[in-house]
């Protein structure tokens, strides 16, 4: 059996996607309570109705139940994000915000209760909107401060109760979505690169420092980076195509390079010096990046092509970093290319590269559900679709396992229904979980259990033999 024992089946949420309750008990607005449309779409100066994160899927309020019914699936882990602006409301205050710090230990208490293991997310996309607003984001290298004051407040209160963190998620992102993953207010094409590397440094040496004293404040932690993988195939066999899949892959993993090896690699150098880009650094910053970590998470969704003239191959959508369709492969209904063997490709590569424990923090389907009638009388949905995908990425996880590639475990992504990051929707489903709410904000939020949900419990009951026989 090549799951090893212990492994960490999940699944994995963000609070801004899920916990609504965006003003209540002194949180602070962050930079997804004035995005209504997700990423595309333009941003507001209020909070506006039409915004489904403002209530997500009611888990402010409704965590015992659904991390009751995680428990029922048998989960191990459950990966979900602290929100900074329900801990420190603006993000450069001094003191915390007590009622945000007693709302996480009441939920990683369930979590406990059950033995599932809070897998945690330091930042998630949810930047606090005044840190955006009053200093650019992470442009501004006074945000390493407040960040470090917020890890050192979560780590002082949770040590003993959280043993898992991340620092960023999908930090590698910020090149293309400086707002949502940088907090950078300033529009995207007015910013240079020299700008969004400036801010992908000061990211880099806050993601150290908080491992650094994750190190020193919890010697039993284990803290990961967090990047968003995403494969790069060449479109031909062509050397110019090989090589513009390289420089790309480059441009994607060069922040795993960072958090593993603890310095700049000569490719990003040379980049940086063919592109008048002069990174400001402080003197202590080269020590900081020297502490790297434990393991590496990542999410994964899909793969792409490179071609080295953009005009030959039909761009494709999906997440975040885009890039090139690959002709042989399907998409889902969000246009998202399915590749399981991809997963297996890219755990293999980052594992023969930077020799760390894997753990898959996001992978999953999205798609519009349908609600039916069950058997027992109880709503369902038959998720086949699902059921295929996950199973399919699950055989080459084992096939990588089987490899010799460390995987410490697998958290899908949504596993209860949530807004989307992208198009700011509720149709765009994941879970296991069905949460009855709809985009035009109607629905009980009722929760019921999909078919892939007994499947699941299964795949987990049986430490992934199950995938085998169905
Ligand atoms: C990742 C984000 C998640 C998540 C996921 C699915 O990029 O880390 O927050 O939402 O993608 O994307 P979407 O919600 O757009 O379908």
């Amino acid at each position: 059996m090549a799951f090893p024992e212990g492994f960490l089946w999940g699944g994995a949420v963000a609070a801004n996607q899920c916990e609504g309750a965006y003003d209540e008990d002194g949180k602070g607005l962050d930079i997804q309570d004035v995005t209504p449309h997700g990423i595309m779409g333009p941003r507001t100066e209020e909070p506006t109705e039409d915004n489904l994160k403002l209530a997500g899927i009611d888990f402010y309020h409704r965590y015992r139940e659904d991390i009751r019914l995680f428990a029922e699936m048998g989960f191990k882990v459950f990966r979900l994000s602290i929100a900074w602006s329900r801990i420190f409301p603006k993000g450069d205050e001094e003191v915390p915000n007590e009622k945000g710090l007693a709302f996480y230990d009441a939920v990683f208490d369930e979590c406990l209760k059950y033995g599932i293991e809070p897998l945690v997310t330091i930042s998630h996309y949810e930047t606090p909107l005044h840190l955006s607003k009053t200093y650019n984001g992470w442009i501004d290298r006074r945000m390493i401060g407040f960040y470090e004051n917020y890890v050192r407040v979560i780590f002082d209160r949770y040590k003993g109760k959280v043993k898992y963190w991340l620092t960023f998620n999908e930090i590698n992102s910020v090149l293309q979505e400086p707002f949502l993953s940088g907090g950078i207010y300033t529009e995207k094409e007015k910013l240079s690169e020299q700008d969004l590397y400036q801010a992908v440094h000061h990211e880099l040496v806050a993601s150290a420092l908080a491992t650094k004293i994750a190190h020193e404040m919890m010697p039993e932690a284990k803290v990961g980076c967090m990047v968003l993988s995403m494969p790069v195939y060449p479109l031909t066999p062509a050397p110019d195509d090989v090589i513009e899949a390289m420089e790309t892959r480059h441009k994607n993993d060069f922040f795993v390079h960072m958090h593993t090896r603890g310095y700049y690699p000569g490719y990003m150098k040379r980049y940086f010096r063919e592109n008048g880009i002069e990174i400001q650094k402080a003197a202590e910053d080269e020590e900081i990046l020297k502490h790297t970590v434990d393991f590496i998470s990542f999410s994964y969704y899909m793969s792409v092509c490179a071609a080295a003239d953009q005009g030959k191959g039909e761009s494709g959508r999906g997440n975040l970093l885009g890039g090139v369709k690959n002709p042989y492969l399907k998409e889902s209904d969000w246009g998202w290319q399915i590749d399981p063997q991809g997963l297996r490709y890219v755990l293999n590569d980052f594992y023969d590269r930077y020799e760390k424990p894997l753990f898959i923090v996001e992978n999953g389907l999205g798609a519009a559900d349908e609600l039916v009638p069950g058997k027992d009388g109880e709503p369902t949905v038959n998720d086949d679709y699902r059921i295929d995908y996950l199973r399919d990425h699950l055989l080459q996880v084992e096939e990588a396992i089987e490899d010799g590639v460390e995987v410490m475990g697998y958290t899908t992504w949504g596993c209860i229904d949530l807004v989307s990051a992208s198009t700011a929707e509720l149709k765009k489903r994941y879970g296991f979980i069905y949460v009855d709410r709809n985009d035009d904000g109607t629905g009980t939020l009722n929760r019921y259990r999909k078919k892939s949900f007994y499947w699941y419990k299964k795949v987990i009951a049986s430490n992934g033999a199950a995938l085998e026989r169905q």
